[in-house]
């Protein structure tokens, strides 16, 4: 009955319809319909009642559920199987369970709160009520294990395209997972993997992306280094465009699609060169940890798999499969 009601008022964004109205085309009483609109605006939907006038949606409101994700999902595969969790410990650890049970590829688990979200190598990943994207999608890729650092890549990229195309965002990637603006980071990505001797049995693709933050809504040693597309848009004076999240899912899943597809078929060459076009990290000088020593060099190039090439003030090249790496200039590196 929700969704009935729901529908019925986003055929008509501007206009009242009354509570007679709605119990008769949908067929029941009016004091259904108040407990339904009464539900709807517990789930996060602002609709203005007016006791002459009726119901009307606020287009203001910014909702994830399944049902908004899954309105106009262009998608073939990913996001067709949709969990939705006002509040879980991380989305990557009910992904896991799930694909553990077999779910289908592409199901996609995203939350508005997340109590544990977790970034690498067991870091703290900030992820307030309702003020980002909490997202992870079960990925079963046709690829050997060694290469799955290009699910990275692909992902960091439909993430630039996604915020270019919602947002009218320009973003570039620092090298491996981190999605920046103006500096600092707006978006981090985070892959798991489940093997089974040498084949890849399910990836889990998290991605954390602040939408709503303002300044003060992060922890005091965050301020300096996170942001967020409101407090982006803000700063360009472009803070007309209210960001729904549950567009940005739609996007992201959108391109993530597209590029899947070519990760499927094994064109990693178009995406290192798409990659490339973003990446904030190439020809700067860096600082990075290797085999527990500390490195300086300049980032000249990645590999087919993922690995970034640097080449090191003693004359070495080096090629980095993870682990950290600082931008001068970039979130901390000086
Ligand atoms: C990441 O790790 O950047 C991966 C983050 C992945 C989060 C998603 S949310 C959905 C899914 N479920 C999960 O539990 N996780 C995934 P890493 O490169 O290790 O960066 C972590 C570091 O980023 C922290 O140590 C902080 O310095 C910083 N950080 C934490 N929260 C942040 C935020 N909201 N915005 C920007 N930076 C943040």
């Amino acid at each position: 009955m929700k969704k009935e009601i729901l529908t019925k008022l986003k055929e008509n964004p501007s206009d009242y319809i009354s509570g007679e109205s709605l119990s008769t085309v949908l067929g029941v009483s009016r004091t259904a319909i108040w407990k339904n609109i009464n539900e709807l605006k517990e789930e996060g939907y602002i609709i203005e009642s007016s006791p002459k006038k009726g119901y009307r949606l606020n287009q203001n409101s910014d909702v994830v559920n399944a049902f908004e994700i899954s309105e106009d999902l262009k998608t073939k595969v990913l996001g067709r199987n949709i969990a939705h969790f006002g509040k879980i410990d991380s989305t990557n650890n009910y992904a896991k369970k799930i694909a553990l049970e077999g779910c289908e590829e592409g199901t996609l688990v995203v939350a508005d709160f997340q109590t544990s979200g977790r970034g690498r190598l067991g870091r703290e990943w900030n992820s307030s009520d309702k003020k980002g994207v909490w997202m992870s999608l079960v990925l079963r890729p046709d690829i050997p294990f060694e290469e799955v650092q290009i699910i990275t890549l692909a992902a960091s990229i439909a993430v630039v395209r996604a915020l270019k195309e919602v947002a009218q965002i320009e973003a570039g990637i620092k090298w491996p997972n981190d999605i920046i603006i103006n500096g600092k980071k707006v978006c981090g990505i985070l892959v798991e993997m489940n093997m089974e001797i040498d084949r890849i049995n399910f990836l889990v693709l998290g991605i954390g992306l602040n939408v709503n933050q303002k300044v003060n809504d992060f922890p005091d040693e965050l301020k300096d280094k996170a942001t967020s597309l409101r407090i982006c848009m803000e700063e360009t004076l472009d803070n007309q465009k209210l960001l729904k999240r549950s567009e940005l899912i739609r996007a992201i899943l959108l391109k993530f699609e597209e590029i899947y597809d070519k990760v499927n078929s094994g064109a990693f060459e178009e995406i290192i060169s798409e990659w490339k076009k973003y990446s904030v990290t190439l020809g700067k000088e860096v600082s990075m940890t290797y085999k527990d020593k500390q490195c300086i060099g300049i980032a000249e190039g990645i590999t087919r798999d993922g690995k970034l090439i640097v080449k090191c003030e003693d004359g070495t090249v080096k090629e980095v499969l993870s682990g950290e790496v600082w931008v001068r200039g970039l979130l901390g590196y000086v």
